[in-house]
């Protein structure tokens, strides 16, 4: 795995998506280095099992607070609630020409990394790049797609091409917030509903729930039409059920993130819409009842991904 070009990659995080995208870097030659948070040194390094059934091991990760510049390409697939953590400890340390990549479910940080970092390039984009963790082992379950568009263009340093090749398959749009917007009413209506029902992806198919998901996704659009974003609801709706259908024996983020205990990522997905929604007027009382029931849900007795 030797060094094909001089640009860097950083990688921010080490969940399935980073773990992915490291090996899938250091396959094509690039130079990567990735980041861990402190808590993380207490664990072993991360060991990828690929599509391939090839295991790659990763070496154990840096602290963001021991580099001292980044430059290049820094990517942030982080959970949506660790993204302005993770912006504020690049804020110092982030080269003038590096260009940076917003990955993540939910929606918020555009706004924030434009405000902090004002003359970098800034790139947001969402992947069906798939895979799950577990204990130390990162399984890779789909390679998937990549719709990215420029936020920021400051001209310095565009790393498209190498973006290119790190990402699965990228389509890049003039105007991104379409694409954002679609994948946020998909996660507004698979993550909550497989979480509070305790059930895979596949089960939301079921006829019986169509009207309340026609619901959810309507106040997305609403929201959207408020940013000023026109999304065809026809289109939404056909896009959440085939990812419904593509997905079908997969958990949710978010029911995983119940099953283990953890931290969900509701604030940022069906919490950014009532935000938003309560801010411009416009009705999303199915999405605040799905906010409020996610931040009430305790783990099940019987609640088990495994
Ligand atoms: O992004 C996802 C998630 O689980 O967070 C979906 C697309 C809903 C697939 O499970």
């Amino acid at each position: 795995m030797s060094a094909n070009t001089t640009t860097d990659i950083h990688i921010i995080g080490q969940g399935s998506i980073g773990a992915l995208l490291s090996v899938n870097a250091l396959l094509q030659g690039f130079h990567v280095k990735h980041y861990i948070k402190s808590s993380a040194l207490q664990h072993p390094p991360v060991n990828v099992r690929w599509l391939d059934e090839q295991t790659y091991g990763l070496s154990q990760g840096t602290l963001l607070s021991e580099q001292e510049t980044l430059s290049g390409i820094v990517i942030i697939p982080v959970k949506a609630y660790q993204v302005a953590q993770v912006l504020a400890e690049l804020s110092p340390r982030l080269a003038c020409d590096a260009t940076i990549v917003l990955l993540h479910n939910g929606m918020g940080s555009i706004e924030l990394a434009q405000t902090l970092f004002p003359q970098h390039v800034i790139i947001a984009a969402t992947t069906t790049l798939a895979g799950f963790k577990r204990d130390n082992i990162v399984t890779h379950t789909a390679w998937g797609e990549t719709q990215a568009g420029i936020v920021s263009d400051h001209k310095t340093s565009l790393h498209k091409t190498i973006i290119d090749q790190v990402l699965p398959s990228v389509t890049w749009h003039a105007d991104i917030l379409p694409s954002l917007f679609t994948k946020l009413a998909v996660n507004c209506v698979i993550n909550p509903l497989t979480a509070l029902l305790n059930v895979p992806n596949g089960d939301l198919s079921s006829t019986h729930l169509h009207d309340d998901i026609h619901v959810i996704i309507n106040e997305v659009i609403g929201v959207a039409q408020a940013k000023d974003v026109h999304l065809n609801v026809t289109e939404v709706i056909d896009t959440v059920f085939n990812v419904i259908d593509a997905t079908r024996n997969n958990f949710s983020s978010m029911h995983q993130d119940i099953a283990h205990g953890r931290k969900t990522e509701i604030e940022h997905i069906n919490g950014y819409i009532v935000n938003v929604g309560h801010e411009f007027g416009v009705d999303v009382s199915r999405n605040q009842a799905l906010l409020e029931n996610i931040l009430a849900l305790k783990k099940p007795v019987n609640f088990s991904i495994d």
